[in-house]
């Protein structure tokens, strides 16, 4: 049954405050969230727009240590440097605060103890690791060590970067602090937990039974977790930057970032309006809808909405639309690295042309699966479609309307067929857009928006106005008095996508009512009507523009290749023995060939100096096999045999890696007879 909503509250992300914002939060948060805000706006809804910080947590602290500055040095730059740019981008939240501010601090305070009190926490003890020089216990991240699985050095306590593998701390060879560097102990330690398990039968129904509805990735993973069953979740740590927990014997721990967070959503509503914000969070019909990026996706549909319910005063989001990531020139967007397109760069590059980045982010918006940004295709969606497409249909409509009208709304005369079909066409467009943007379908509705630029484009080309002027002019009035609506109906259409471009037509057309529902009229602009100052809605960007983005990131991925490099620790110590056990030999490439189906198998066959040796190595996507016959190689002749794909490998051919994980093959110099030992 359709639920009758009176307002609509939208909240997006807190970004931490630890780093500047890139792209890929805009594409995967932001424009989407703001596309939806400003079309609720204009269809006269009652909504609101949260956003703020998220200023706790540990990203935070490692920053300040890595700076020498403290928690509070950090947030207060980075929250300022992200507010800009947001603000920047035309992001239009009715609040963004921060997770620092009292009316945050007494809130989630206030909320960590009405759920004490109500005995909805339970209390255990755990071991945890802790640095006794520092005097101070670890959270996952901080902790690093030897990768169990591929023994490189730094891997940490959740996750190895380089082999992927996801880890625990427990499972680290020698953890050490990632900070001091210290090695690590093991220690007590007391935390409340929320113990999710007992919210799963609620959930299950909540989401898997009420809210199919809800986009496939989000609905998914939420139901893969919950189908691997939920388990009590820590809600405090042992940490000194953070909101402090509000129990007595509780001193030196602080509430997790995770559980402070998303009330931060509360808070800010509660500062944008300290006398009704109540009304927005505790009555049934707010429509709360929560704007995230798909790492966030457990946070928004299992934890924050069981901590609601165990609250028992709150609304619980009715959507949470989620986006993939973006990914930056085929590689991942990585601030540690430094691989991204950061906003406030943006704005100092490309400066009045938020709306091309906006435009671009949602043309290729991740919703369904992750997607790439290129410069390249920047710049041909700009020239291509906003240049030539739009910004070319609404230049030449308000041109000939200037030259040969002195810049008035001419009168439409007769309308033709051809006419009533291209009406026809753009006045369905109103429920075409509005039945995607209600289903978060940023991606396609611009497209619609933007084929209503097509259509005016295709208008004009077609019915050719500059050459009727002296055999027709009251034709070319009314092609043009038809073009000019459109051209309003356009600055109506990209007023959520696009909206300092709508705003900049709206003043050429001197035309400052602007509503949804006008959309699909060809009466908005009445006959006779001034036109203002006519200026380009939009400027090509030329080749030495992108070329110097590209190059900003050719150096970048230079730097990262050289920088941070480690070789891996060297394992502990074997006997002499032991190395004679391995039987390492050179043999002499015959032939080699692909393995048909396998796209990382080569087939060898190896001059052994005694026979034919058949080995099979997942090297094929660094060699071109018809390269490697002739070449000497290293291999090890003693292993058992193994079969793949129904063939006998009978050895391991020894290769090493560069800093890509490009491989080498290992080989002699000068040559060595086949079978010759390696010694
Ligand atoms: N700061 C994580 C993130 O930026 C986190 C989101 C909080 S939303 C309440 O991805
Ligand atoms: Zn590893």
């Amino acid at each position: 049954m359709e639920k009758k909503f009176k307002r609509t509250l939208v909240t997006s992300a807190l970004p931490y405050a630890n780093g500047p914002v890139h792209i890929g939060h805009l594409a995967g948060v932001y424009v989407p969230a703001d596309i939806y805000v400003r079309y609720l706006r204009l269809k006269g809804e009652d909504v609101l727009f949260i956003g703020g910080s998220d200023e706790h947590g540990v990203p935070v602290t490692i920053r300040a240590k890595k700076e020498g500055i403290t928690p509070q040095d950090v947030v207060d730059r980075y929250h300022n440097i992200i507010k800009e740019s947001f603000e920047g981008f035309g992001i239009s939240f009715d609040v963004y605060s921060r997770t620092t501010s009292d009316t945050h601090k007494q809130l989630a305070s206030d909320f960590f103890r009405k759920l004490y009190d109500d005995g909805k926490f339970v209390k255990m003890e755990s071991e945890q690791y802790y640095d006794e020089g520092e005097q101070q216990f670890l959270t996952d991240r901080n902790i690093r060590g030897e990768c169990p699985r591929c023994h490189a050095a730094d891997a940490y306590g959740d996750q190895c970067e380089k082999c992927g593998a996801t880890l625990s701390p427990d499972e680290l060879i020698n953890p050490y602090n990632a900070d001091s560097g210290n090695p690590l102990v093991k220690r007590k330690t007391t935390h409340w937990y929320l113990p999710l398990d007992q919210y799963q039968p609620w959930l299950e129904q909540w989401i898997l039974n009420e809210h199919k509805e809800w986009r496939s990735n989000v609905y998914g993973q939420c139901k893969s977790w919950l189908d691997s069953g939920l388990r009590e979740r820590a809600v405090t740590r042992d940490l000194s930057w953070g909101i402090p927990v509000p129990v007595e014997g509780a001193e030196g721990k602080v509430l997790y970032v995770w559980f402070d967070a998303p009330i931060g959503y509360i808070s800010n509503t509660k500062e944008l309006l300290p006398d009704t914000w109540e009304q927005w969070w505790k009555s049934e019909d707010t429509r709360l809808v929560h704007f995230i990026g798909k790492d966030n996706i457990v946070f928004h549909c299992i934890v924050f909405p069981s901590m609601l319910k165990a609250h028992g005063d709150y609304v619980l989001p009715d959507n949470v639309p989620s986006n993939e990531f973006l990914n930056l020139e085929d590689d991942k967007i990585s601030t540690s690295r430094n691989w991204a397109v950061w906003l406030n760069e943006y704005l100092v590059d490309f400066p009045g042309k938020q709306d091309v980045l906006r435009y671009v982010l949602t043309a290729n918006a991740p919703e369904t699966k992750d997607n790439n940004f290129t410069w390249k295709d920047f710049q041909a969606r700009n020239n291509n479609e906003l240049v030539a497409v739009y910004g070319n249909f609404v230049n030449r409509a308000l041109v000939l309307t200037k030259k040969y009208f002195d810049g008035k709304v001419p009168a439409c005369g007769e309308i033709t067929d051809y006419d009533k079909a291209i009406i026809e066409e753009f006045v369905n467009v109103k429920s075409e857009v509005e039945k995607l943007l209600d289903q978060f379908k940023f991606r396609e509705a611009q497209k619609e928006a933007m084929n209503l630029a097509r259509i005016g484009n295709r208008y004009l080309a077609e019915t050719e106005p500059w050459k009727l002027a002296k055999s027709d002019l009251s034709r070319v009035a009314t092609i043009l008095n038809l073009s000019l609506q459109l051209v309003a109906n356009l600055s109506i259409a990209f007023e959520p996508f696009l909206p300092f471009s709508s705003k900049k037509l709206r003043s050429m057309l001197a035309y400052e009512e602007f509503k949804w529902e006008n959309l699909g009229r060809t009466d908005l602009l009445p006959e006779g009507h001034t036109l203002g100052e006519v200026v380009l809605l939009f400027e090509k960007i030329e080749d030495d523009a992108i070329q110097a983005q590209l190059d900003r990131l050719a150096r970048i991925k230079k730097e990262n290749e050289t920088a941070n490099y480690k070789a891996n620790p060297v394992r502990p110590n074997c006997t002499f023995d032991d190395f004679l056990k391995l039987d390492m030999r050179v043999g002499t490439v015959l032939e080699c060939t692909k393995v048909p189906k396998a796209d990382k198998l080569l087939q060898f066959k190896i001059d052994d100096g005694l026979e034919t040796r058949t080995i099979l190595s997942g090297i094929a996507k660094h060699f071109k096999p018809e390269e490697l016959v002739g070449k000497q190689v290293c291999f090890i002749a003693n292993l058992p045999p193994r079969t793949m794909r129904g063939i006998v490998s009978e050895g391991m051919i020894l290769s090493a890696e560069d800093n890509e994980g490009k491989l080498s093959l290992l080989t002699v110099e000068p040559k060595a007879k086949p079978g010759s030992e390696i010694k």
